[in-house]
């Protein structure tokens, strides 16, 4: 049994953001009228660090996120308080699908960007003062847009309310970046097949193709460990807390126990089939 990675998941939101009146634009929650981030400051966005890439399973996109250097220093102990100056920028692509819609996963179980489609490009900027002008919707002080690959706006800055009312979900706890967690735990965003929460291997019993490559995402507060049961294989993986792990299987059917080495009634297992 081949092992090791680290990856994670989805949860997902929608917002209504209708004001139903008589008087068209004025009507729309208030946002800043000015690009205070700029499409020169972001363009180069594929040079800064990667922060995390996500595949999202419901409408079937690859998000790839990544900050400039304020932005990547920001850690745990920082209390995901971002500096000044930072911007994270998120990319989103169509992911290749076969005939029936589905994603065609990679080698390593992730879905792919579709090269025949264009990204969008998603912008957040912090500065001091930032997020005045969204009012009772303001994220502490980011501002947002979105562009198209050429700078043109897929969202302007006076329809930037969608994106701050939204992301209120993620909370000042997490300075209103939602998957930072991503990046500090070093997981990945596949798509879990199995889940670890409340002490438990969700579900107890996972089926995976030969070959073919699983995700087990850790949803629980402590960590836990995903190892094979045989002794003589014994190597425990461990998986924090918000983090998770990727498994290729041999190319062969077969059935694999595992077990968290520090709770020893955890036990699952992988059909390979
Ligand atoms: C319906 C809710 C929603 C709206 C509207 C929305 N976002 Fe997000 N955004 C999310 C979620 C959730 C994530 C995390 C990735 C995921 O789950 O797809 C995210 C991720 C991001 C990220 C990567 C950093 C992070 O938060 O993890 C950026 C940058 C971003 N969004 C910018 C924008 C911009 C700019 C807009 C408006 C044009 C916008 N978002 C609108 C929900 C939303
Ligand atoms: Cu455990």
């Amino acid at each position: 049994m081949a092992v090791r990675q680290v990856a994670v998941v989805s949860s997902v939101v929608a917002v209504s953001i209708l004001s139903l009146t008589t008087v068209g634009s004025s009507d729309n929650p208030p946002a800043p009228t000015v690009d205070r981030i700029g499409f020169s400051a972001v363009k180069d966005y594929q040079k800064w660090t990667l922060l995390y890439v996500f595949d999202r399973p419901d409408n079937k996109q690859v998000r790839t996120v990544y900050g400039n250097d304020p932005a990547a220093a920001t850690t745990d102990a920082t209390l995901c308080n971002y500096a000044y100056g930072s911007i994270v920028v998120m990319e989103t692509w169509r992911a290749i699908q076969d005939s029936a819609g589905n994603p065609v996963l990679d080698a390593n179980g992730r879905f792919q960007k579709d090269p025949a489609a264009a990204p969008t490009i998603f912008a957040m900027k912090k500065e001091k003062g930032y997020g005045v002008d969204y009012q009772q919707n303001r994220n502490g002080e980011w501002e947002y847009v979105a562009y198209h690959p050429d700078g043109s706006y897929q969202t302007l800055p006076q329809n930037s309310f969608s994106c701050a009312i939204c992301h209120l979900q993620a909370g000042q706890s997490k300075d209103w970046v939602f998957r930072f967690g991503l990046h500090l735990t070093r997981a990945s965003g596949a798509v879990p097949d199995g889940t670890i929460k409340d002490y438990r291997f969700v579900p107890s019993v996972i089926f995976a193709k030969p070959g073919s490559t699983i995700t087990i995402y850790n949803d629980d507060v402590i960590e836990h460990t995903v190892g094979d049961q045989f002794p003589a294989a014994w190597d425990p993986v461990h998986i924090k807390a918000g983090s998770s792990v990727s498994i290729t299987f041999p190319n062969q059917t077969g059935e694999f126990n595992f077990q968290c080495v520090l709770h020893a009634n955890m036990k699952g297992k992988v059909i390979v089939q």
